[in-house]
């Protein structure tokens, strides 16, 4: 049942930090109760196979698609722990969402020091060429719908709040062209995959919302390398308010919009069923992505922000989702 937490590189992988029991009361069929509402899937990742299994429909690595796992030497990919989870994907009948392969964090610092622009974006491309190109005869084949059915996050987290655009390395030295590279590299590594770009406090139709818009809509004028916006949706109590008017708003880029990193702290039923209330009546949003499944294993484990509570039990959010989707 546990095999996934058997393996040695899982801890990498889906990020668990403690064995993971199999749930005793029923499970409802999360992604499938969404997915018969027309959207795409219902994503997350876990160490408990049995869960992901039978509520997820697509699986995304927590850490182990990032810069410092797959390049933290120059020229040195390591795919161990990405192999492991698009394997399992795989096998399992999953869609992969890719997570993320520009990031100013957990960026190692041999890229961080680069500061001519030339050898900057030579960097990016090699960088996605191989994570990109690792995958991407795999990607597309892994599940057999019309729609392109992987996805990549091509970049976290490019905008300040107030819209400007955040300082990094990349853009110290390449200004707003960083964007372009990347998303360029990424759809010559893989021209099926759907490219993403994906941001926080992203909450609410607010400044940051209006300049993401602004920004896709530069990238995207004279061929579109954005396929959709990311909002990550890392909410407060009672900060499900705003996620239909931010939807809305995100969807006026004309590509698809994704609830990508979902968590809420305290996890109120109403806040759950007011998200996923706003992806429903949201003809762009395709998809949502639970950061993960168990509070047990959340980076924000003390907010008890998930779906599921730290002993693999669904919480009183979950009855109230499945509900709302039956
Ligand atoms: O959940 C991730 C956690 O395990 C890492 O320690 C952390 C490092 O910054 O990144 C977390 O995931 C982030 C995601 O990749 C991008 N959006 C913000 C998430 C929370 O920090």
């Amino acid at each position: 049942m546990l095999k996934l937490f058997s393996i040695v590189s899982l801890a990498a992988i889906f990020q668990c930090a403690s064995a993971a029991a199999t749930s005793s009361t029923a499970l409802s069929g999360l992604n499938t109760k969404f997915t018969a509402k027309g959207k795409l899937f219902w994503a997350s990742f876990s160490a408990n196979e049995a869960i992901l299994e039978s509520e997820f429909g697509a699986v995304t690595p927590e850490n182990s698609m990032k810069w410092d796992a797959t390049e933290s030497t120059q020229g040195t990919f390591t795919f161990s722990g990405s192999d492991y989870l698009v394997d399992w994907a795989i096998s399992n009948s999953k869609i992969i969402r890719g997570h993320t392969l520009v990031w100013h964090s957990q960026l190692p610092s041999w890229v961080s020091a680069i500061t001519d622009a030339a050898t900057l974006t030579s960097v990016i491309q090699t960088h996605i060429a191989n994570v990109a190109g690792q995958y991407s005869g795999k990607l597309y084949v892994c599940r057999p719908l019309p729609l392109r059915p992987c996805i990549l996050t091509i970049y976290s987290e490019v905008l300040n709040d107030n819209g400007t655009l955040r300082s990094s390395v990349f853009y110290d030295v390449l200004g707003e062209s960083f964007i372009t590279i990347a998303f360029k590299a990424a759809r010559a590594a893989d021209s099926t995959a759907k490219l993403y770009i994906n941001d926080y406090n992203l909450d609410s139709n607010n400044t940051k919302v209006q300049a993401m818009v602004a920004l896709v809509k530069r990238i995207n004028a004279d061929e579109q390398l954005i396929d959709g916006i990311g909002t990550q949706m890392h909410l407060s109590a009672g900060g499900s308010s705003g996620a239909a008017a931010a939807l809305a708003a995100l969807a006026e880029a004309g590509i698809d919009v994704a609830i990508t990193e979902l968590d809420i702290a305290g996890a109120s039923a109403s806040d759950y069923t007011t998200v996923v209330d706003a992806c429903l009546s949201t003809s762009a949003c395709v998809s949502i992505t639970s950061w993960g499944v168990s509070d047990a294993n959340s980076w924000r484990a003390s907010s008890t922000p998930l779906l599921f509570d730290s002993d693999y039990e669904p919480k009183a959010a979950y009855t109230a989702v499945i509900s709302d989707l039956s």
